[in-house]
């Protein structure tokens, strides 16, 4: 939607941003090789070998084979015989999580972490008053290793989008500008698989539509790329220009909490299944308290063993605070999946819906000071 708001000096003021990425390398699999001596340069993975294990991620050795994140354990190990797995230590990552969150925010407030490795930083205006944010992108990642002994790669630019493509594009230990003025040159060239929120299935749909670098996108309007690709379109016409309007958003706010679970054997007892519901609803709860988020609607996720996939969902008159509330109405919606045809692949259990108390109150603060 091109409007009159998006003035040319609405888009300065955006071009003029500095906007900065850092994604650890290889994350979970350097910070084994890093306290695990045995490991280093050696091809590994964190998971689980078991037959429906997959790799949480590679370290860059057993890249080389082509194992990487989400592979099924089997795959890699055919694809690298001498592969070592590594079981995961999420408490670990979290803790390195914390340390770099903590280099950030010497910097900006404005962090906004997207997993435990990555984020992204707005340094227009900073704490150091660095008008340089390529400096301070290397100080961050010098600072990381200083603290952690392990690389992060850095991306600079004038918006996420950019800033993102920027940090990949040099890694492991990289460090990448896209300056403003180059950016829609380089967008040009970009494979469409690099676009944000473009995945197998999008560029696919791209490819059979003869799209395939951001050259190729820009030739479409708007109007048709909302046709094809429905509402990531709009982004797509904007990114293909080099442009994206969105903030970077600390504390960005909880939508849900979910978790599930692959089995290693399909199930179809209800009981058996209601015992796995009761560990994944326990789990939810308890991140639940950690993030002090409550919500009222619960759902289930199942899918069963051809791959199709349901949910169900029940949304409560009030939020869920306490597991007592939660689990009676969790265990009857479980009586509500249907066992007779297909056994089960996965469950998940989540919890959404948190209401907009906060958001009224601050429309109420914004009268009362007009
Ligand atoms: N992760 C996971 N499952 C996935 C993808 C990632 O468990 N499908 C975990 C393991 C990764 C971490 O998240 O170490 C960070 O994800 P990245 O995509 O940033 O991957 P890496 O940091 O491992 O590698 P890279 O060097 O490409 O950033
Ligand atoms: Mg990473």
């Amino acid at each position: 939607m091109h409007n009159c708001n998006k003035s040319w000096l609405n888009l300065l003021f955006l071009s003029m941003r500095k906007i900065i990425h850092i994604d650890m390398d290889a994350f979970y699999a350097s910070v084994e090789q890093r306290d695990n001596e045995a490991l280093r340069g050696k091809p590994i993975a964190v998971g689980y070998s078991e037959a429906r294990g997959v790799v949480a991620t590679a370290s860059y050795e057993a890249r080389k084979f082509g194992v990487h994140s989400a592979m099924p354990s089997l795959t890699a190990k055919n694809k690298c015989p001498g592969l070592i797995f590594v079981p995961p230590r999420f408490e670990v990552y979290h803790e390195v999580s914390m340390q770099i969150r903590e280099i950030f925010l010497e910097y900006t407030d404005l962090v906004e972490p997207l997993s435990l490795d990555e984020a992204f930083l707005d340094v227009t205006v900073n704490h150091k008053n660095n008008p340089s944010a390529s400096l301070i992108a290397k100080e961050i990642q010098q600072k990381i290793f200083e603290k952690t002994g392990l690389t992060a790669s850095a991306g600079v630019s004038c918006n996420k989008f950019l800033a993102k493509i920027a940090s990949d594009w040099k890694k492991p230990n990289g460090f990448f500008v896209i300056p403003p003025e180059e950016a829609e040159k380089f967008v040009e060239n970009l494979k469409i698989e690099k676009f944000y929120g473009v995945g197998k299935v999008t560029a696919q749909k791209m490819h059979e539509h003869r799209i395939f670098t951001g050259y190729d996108l820009k030739q479409r309007s708007e109007t048709e790329l909302v046709k094809l690709f429905g509402k990531a379109g709009h982004s797509l016409y904007s990114n293909a220009r080099g442009i994206d309007e969105r903030e970077v958003e600390p504390n960005r706010i909880t939508k849900s909490i979910s978790t599930e679970t692959t089995f290693l054997q399909d199930k179809n007892d209800r009981i058996l299944l209601t015992v796995e519901l009761y560990h994944l609803a326990k789990e939810v709860m308890e991140r639940m308290q950690e993030e002090n988020f409550y919500g009222k609607t619960m759902t289930i996720k199942v899918k069963y063993a051809d791959f199709k996939q349901i949910t169900r969902s029940k949304t409560l008159t009030q939020k869920v605070t306490e597991f007592r509330q939660l689990w009676p109405v969790a265990r009857d919606m479980m009586k509500l999946i249907d066992l007779s045809e297909q056994p089960v692949r996965l469950l998940g259990f989540g919890i959404s819906n948190a209401g907009e108390e906060i958001e009224k109150k601050d429309t109420q603060l914004e009268l009362w000071l007009f």
